[in-house]
């Protein structure tokens, strides 16, 4: 069997979790690969909308394995908190959550560090939501990180003692005052006893197993392609490897095991965090489009920027990860503009057109190039197929299709599960 990959084309907030959630009946596991609490996977069913930050979006349905594996960067306070904030939902987490022992673990002065190193970098931040991700990616690169098997050994404590001095001589370099820390370490603490009692696991070794028996698995993306820590707008980036590749390494399945790939994007742009975004709106239609679509982020609450549709980008993201379906999500939102615009080509500064996201482009002023496709100005409300969609959106996808190559396999026009409409 081969393991699928669900992506998210764009900056992020495409409606992965959504996806995962809707997808999840065909599966029988579903493993997270990169990133950690960075993450805000929104899924809405009966009514009420849950946000996970660290657990698999398949934890709601019962007879799912839900694998954390070591690609992972984890904070054991953030996954107590999601673990205990699911108790109402009767969620057996001892038989359907598995966690990699080589996973790496995020300790209170890596927040303190991702703050520190913000701050110093005045109005070019990263806009990072500061919690631990870069400095935790750091440590593990620069060989000296905590992973989940650590906490099992009897040196953990020294282990862990050891890394906060190195930390503290690089808060001391920033002055960064370290008043929170000893609350932050008895929190952090009390959580290493709680994540002691969570299937610890060798999740490579539970992840080629499953394939290996004819299970379905679906490696669920966090962030998106365009935050990539290679192919992303470096250094506006987040520090994992978002694409498929990055399925393979935070997994430990080989590329000749992934099967489909599903690109997810919103049917416009949008971006948290500092960093180019060409098709960016800073008019009314940028404002609507927030409030109509609720562009907060999930994680820390920040509006979102929002903007066109835009294929350079998205092509790139395509090609980069090997994408086979296409997903479109919240195309609702667009159901307030008479027309809508489509970015296919930049304008560089010297006049030349380029469609090609090329390493100069990243610090160029450039201008959309636009196509304007006429809106469905209209509700969508009680839509449940792909044939009552109003002939303009059905023209936008087809457009979209056509401009992107791949087909448009699922279109979502709500929140809710129903409202999403397979083609
Ligand atoms: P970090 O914290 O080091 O990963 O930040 C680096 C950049 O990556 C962006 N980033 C994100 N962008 C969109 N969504 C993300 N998740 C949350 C959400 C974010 C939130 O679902 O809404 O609530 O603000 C996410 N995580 C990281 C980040 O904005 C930086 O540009
Ligand atoms: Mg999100």
């Amino acid at each position: 069997m081969k393991m699928d990959v669900l992506l998210g084309l764009q900056w992020g907030d495409e409606g992965k979790g959504k996806v995962v959630d809707v997808l999840a009946p065909q599966y029988n596991v579903v493993a997270r690969f990169q990133g950690g609490p960075n993450a805000g996977h929104t899924l809405e069913f009966d009514g009420i909308k849950h946000v996970l930050h660290q657990i698999p979006s398949g934890i709601f349905r019962s007879n799912l394995t839900n694998i954390i594996g070591n690609g992972v960067v984890l904070d054991p306070v953030v996954l107590r908190k999601e673990i205990e904030g699911l108790n109402k939902f009767n969620i057996a987490f001892n038989e359907n959550l598995f966690i990699s022992k080589k996973a790496t673990i995020i300790i209170p002065t890596h927040k303190l560090l991702d703050a520190a190193y913000e701050k110093s970098k005045g109005d070019k931040k990263i806009g990072s939501t500061l919690k631990g991700i870069g400095p935790t990616y750091q440590d593990k690169i620069g060989r000296v990180a905590l992973r989940v098997g650590d906490i099992l050994a009897s040196d953990f404590e020294a282990k862990y003692n050891a890394l906060v001095e190195r930390h503290k001589t690089t808060l001391s370099f920033y002055d960064f005052p370290l008043e929170e820390l000893p609350e932050l370490e008895k929190v952090f603490f009390d959580a290493i006893e709680f994540f002691k009692t969570l299937n610890l696991i060798d999740s490579e070794y539970q992840v080629n197993d499953h394939l290996a028996k004819g299970d379905k698995v679906l490696a669920e993306g966090a962030q998106g392609s365009l935050l990539d820590i290679d192919f992303g707008s470096y250094p506006f980036v987040t520090s994992s490897s978002t694409m498929t590749a990055g399925a393979c390494t935070g997994l430990g399945v080989a590329p000749s095991r992934i099967g489909e790939v599903y690109g997810i994007f919103k049917a416009y742009c949008t971006r948290v965090g500092s960093g180019p975004f060409p098709t960016e709106l800073f008019d009314q239609d940028g404002e609507d489009m927030r409030k109509e679509g609720n562009e907060f982020g999930s994680t820390t609450g920040r509006p979102r920027r929002c903007g066109w549709i835009d294929l350079p980008a998205l092509r790139y993201s395509i090609m980069i990860n090997g994408v086979t379906q296409l997903f479109m999500m919240k195309g609702d939102v667009l159901n307030i503009f008479e027309n809508i615009k489509i970015c296919t080509h930049y304008e560089l500064p010297d006049g030349t057109r380029v469609d090609r996201l090329t390493y100069e482009l990243n610090d160029q002023d450039v201008k959309p190039i636009y196509k304007t496709v006429k809106g469905w100005n209209k509700s969508l409300a009680g839509v449940t197929t792909y044939e009552d969609f109003p002939q303009e959106l059905k023209d936008y996808v087809s457009v979209l299709e056509e401009e992107l190559k791949v087909p448009i396999k699922m279109v979502s026009i709500g929140p809710d599960r129903k409202q999403t409409i397979l083609r």
